[in-house]
């Protein structure tokens, strides 16, 4: 066991090499707090990760009803025993006196305290009058990808199916609604393919827009594991900044931001010309080789190279490094979702996985990455703009089977447009067509693009904002009724990372004051708005974590996120991949081994967008295209970005991540070792463009778009010329309570990728000035 008191100096802890094939060896790392030691522990109570999306199996030690400290778990599927630096410090936040202890009610414009049932009743009052005056469409949930599965189920069926309204989305839709998008677009259904053991088997490795070393630090230990032992995977990294990845890679493709598409095509180009296609497997298991070839014939390398000024050269040997892997894993992240062409760009890289035949073997595959620990149970949920269990809500017979499902009359469910993405949501909500909000573990006056906009839609009085949270966020300080939530180590749920493993997340301590689960929450409302199905019984029909979860499983059989072979029992040894059956109790490693996909016409969860433009695809078309249900290759052409540099702003903007911090810091703000590693909020500039603007190290700058200012210190970096880096953790709030604007969602643009509707944080223009 080590104790990692360096983690911060060095988030990934000491190497323990592994060749192909071999075993990832255990290391346990662990934290305990000052003066405690293993033997005064009481319990440890297993849960996962919190603060990112690799579901790394934790324990938390508890001593005298606290949370004293955190180890990994050894067994674990994921993490062989290690903890990322913001877990072995983070849960420190749960004891933070900073934590909601009663719900708050406005009144007379102040957030004062209140009892539950004053705060429920106005809730309760509030959404009866809108739906007496207005009906279902005037009520929204905005909810998370940090809640627990059955938080999330319960959420779907009182929104989609008590209430009837369409306007359920998650800050799922900032974080993974491209990776969704892209796997419906090329395996007609949300579901990753790949496994983190297929790190183990690789021998080439490719990261797109992924900054797995500061985001997913336990996957780069067992990436770097790998490197350090025989016959290590060569590495491919695009990123336009010089990261850990990038430093560690055998290519370093930097794209100007926003050109993602241009360099997939360009790549997709070389691996046809080349022929390096697994005809076998495109024949037998895809549709749209013709349409693909044709579309990248002329995206020569050096077309590619004037878009997005990278070598051509460069390009060439990266494509050959993709065409000639025998074992290709490949991951995508942010630097894709949230950039331009975000959807088009990462259905490029499953078309690479697809040409190639990389698909259900170790070593191959992709991950279409998640963000969140818990974003993948809001898609498979229903919770985030998607229908329960993978369901098409464009097949009548998959709403039907969730009314029967439910015992609730099928009109009810709304199925007659898509579901409303989380930008649109705020628009009705600007426009006052949506009247009542409910924001749950999000905290959007701080994620959100463009917050001038984001605030004062929020702050109006015509919306009735309801904000459930363990914080008093910058999110709460506008609402109108506070509600105080457990957090993890509080209550129990299940969750599932961004393999497909679900973990059993224990409940460890009491949590503070009257703060209550989201699940015990959202329950309350539905008895106090005495929902009920069509024999008049209460619905939802759970009333506990378990019974919750007993529901979700039956919600899920048949559906490609299957949990029958789940139970709570089963999940105390250890994370398990869905899907998961009696017939596979083991659960599933890989999807697609069997080259079948979730494609059918009658099964899949989409019928596909247009990848340029959005436009929906009929399902009469899709039946057409994809008769059997196979995997489709989707080319699309690359345009230029809405908003590049001018004279006027003439820096690309990109925002995202330090290892050091989560989001907007609600959490990792409040350990110390964690904040005094990045308290503030800096930019990072190349060392030409520093010195064309005569900045130096810690200097203080103005960075500009169209949208407002920050101001930041400067950090020198390997950033390629041209583009400016901001991390966005950091709100308009500093610890001592100053206002400063210093957000990096000042700066962001209201604009969406037209297929998977994500905001576009990572492409805008700026101008960079010295503060005097
Ligand atoms: N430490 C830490 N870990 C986290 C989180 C956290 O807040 N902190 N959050 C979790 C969540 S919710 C998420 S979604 C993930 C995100 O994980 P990542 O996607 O790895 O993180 P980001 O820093 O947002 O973006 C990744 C990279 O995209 C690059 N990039 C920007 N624009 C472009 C572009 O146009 N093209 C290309 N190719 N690259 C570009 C950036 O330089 C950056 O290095 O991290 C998870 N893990
Ligand atoms: N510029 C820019 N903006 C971005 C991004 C970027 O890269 N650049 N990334 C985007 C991405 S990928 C993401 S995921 C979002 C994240 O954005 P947010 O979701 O807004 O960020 P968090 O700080 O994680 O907010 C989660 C909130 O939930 C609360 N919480 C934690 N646990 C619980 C719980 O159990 N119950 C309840 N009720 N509350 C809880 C926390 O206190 C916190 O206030 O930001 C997006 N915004
Ligand atoms: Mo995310």
């Amino acid at each position: 066991m080590s104790t990692r008191n360096d983690a911060i100096t060095d988030p990934w802890g000491p190497r323990t090499p592994y060749g192909p094939g071999q075993p990832w060896p255990v290391r346990v790392d662990s934290h305990l707090a000052d003066g405690v030691t293993e033997d005064d522990v009481d319990r440890w109570v297993p849960t996962a990760a919190v603060l990112h999306s690799n579901g790394d199996g934790l324990e938390l030690a508890v001593k005298d009803g606290r949370i004293v400290g955190v180890r990994g778990w050894a067994g674990d599927r994921v993490n062989h025993g290690r903890v990322d630096v913001k877990d072995l410090y983070g849960w420190q936040a749960n004891a933070s006196p900073d934590r909601l202890t009663t719900p708050l009610v406005r009144r007379d414009g102040e957030l004062t305290e209140a009892s539950w049932d004053e705060a429920m009743s106005l809730v309760v009052s509030r959404s009866r009058e809108l739906l007496d005056e207005q009906g279902p469409g005037a009520i929204g949930f905005y909810t998370s990808g940090q809640l627990f599965c059955e938080e999330y189920y319960t959420l779907a069926a009182i929104a989609h199916g008590a209430i009837g309204t369409n306007h359920v989305d998650g800050n799922t839709r900032l974080c993974t609604a491209t990776a969704a998008a892209s796997l419906k677009a090329s395996f007609g259904c949300d579901g990753q393919p790949a496994s983190y053991t297929d790190v183990d088997h690789a021998d080439v490795i490719a990261l797109f827009g992924h900054n797995a070393a500061e985001t997913q630090s336990v996957l780069w230990a067992r990436m770097l594991d790998r490197l350090a032992g025989p016959n290590p995977p060569a590495l491919l990294c695009v990123d336009p900044r010089e990261t850990p990845v990038a430093r560690a890679a055998t290519i370093h493709l930097a794209p100007m931001p926003g050109t993602n598409l241009a360099l997939m095509n360009a790549l997709l180009h070389e691996i046809v010309a080349h022929d390096w296609v697994d005809h076998d497997f495109v024949d037998r298991c895809t549709v749209g080789y013709g349409k693909l070839a044709g579309l990248v014939e002329d995206c020569t390398p050096e077309w590619a190279a004037e878009i997005c000024h990278v070598p051509a050269a460069r390009i060439r040997d990266a494509a050959a490094l993709l065409g000639r892997s025998e074992r290709l894993l490949c991951t995508v992240l942010q630097g894709f979702y949230q950039s331009h062409q975000a959807s088009a760009a990462s259905v490029a890289v499953n078309n690479v996985v697809l040409l190639r035949g990389m698909l259900g073997k170790p070593g191959c595959g992709v991950l279409q990455m998640n963000g969140q620990p818990t974003a993948e149970n809001t898609r498979e949920c229903g919770a985030d703009g998607d229908l329960t269990g993978f369901r098409n809500w464009a097949n009548d017979a998959h709403v039907a089977e969730l009314a029967k499902l439910w015992n609730l009359d099928q009109i009810q469910i709304p199925h007659y447009s898509p579901p409303t993405h989380a930008m649109q949501m705020f628009r009705y909500a600007e426009n006052g067509t949506m009247r009542m909000l409910w924001v749950s573990a999000t905290n959007p006056a701080v994620s959100l693009p463009d917050l001038r906009r984001i605030r004062s839609i929020l702050s109006q009085d015509r919306l009735f904002l309801v904000v459930q949270d363990a914080f008093r966020t910058e999110t709460a300080e506008l609402a109108d009724v506070v509600l105080p939530a457990a957090m993890w180590g509080e209550k129990t749920g299940v969750f599932t990372n961004a393999d497909r493993t679900v973990h059993l997340s224990g409940k460890a301590v009491d949590p503070p004051g009257q703060s209550r689960s989201d699940l015990d929450i959202f329950l309350d409302y539905a008895r106090r708005m005495d929902f009920r199905d069509r024999d008049g019984a209460p619905f939802p029909s759970w009333n506990d974590p378990e019974s919750a979860f007993e529901a979700w499983k039956e919600a899920s059989a048949g559906r490609p996120c299957d949990y029958t072979g789940l139970t709570y029992d089963k999940l105390r040894g250890g994370g398990i991949q869905w899907p998961c059956t009696p017939e596979r109790p083991e659960g599933t490693e890989r999807l697609y081994a069997d080259g079948k996909f979730f494609a059918h016409p009658d099964y899949c969860e989409v019928y596909g967008r247009d990848l340029v433009t959005g436009a929906p695809m009929e399902p009469t078309e899709y039946r057409a295209m994809n008769p059997d249900g196979k995997a489709m290759l989707k080319p699309a052409e690359y345009v230029p970005p809405h908003e590049p540099p001018s004279p006027e702003f003439p820096f690309a903007l990109i925002t995202g991540r330090t290892v050091y911090q989560f989001h907007t810091r609600t959490k990792t703000g409040r350990a110390p070792e964690l904040n005094d590693a990045a308290p503030e909020v800096w930019v990072e500039v190349s060392e030409q463009d520093a010195k064309a603007h005569d900045l130096s190290e810690g200097d203080f700058a103005e960075i500009t778009t169209p949208r407002g200012a920050v101001r930041a210190r400067v950090r020198i970096r390997g950033i390629r010329e041209g583009v400016l880096f901001l991390p966005f953790h950091y709100g308009y709030w500093d610890t001592d309570g100053g206002e400063h604007h210093r957000a990096a969602n000042e700066l962001t643009i209201t604009e969406w990728d037209p297929v998977s509707k994500q905001p576009l944080f990572k492409t805008a223009a700026a101008a960079l000035g010295r503060v005097r």
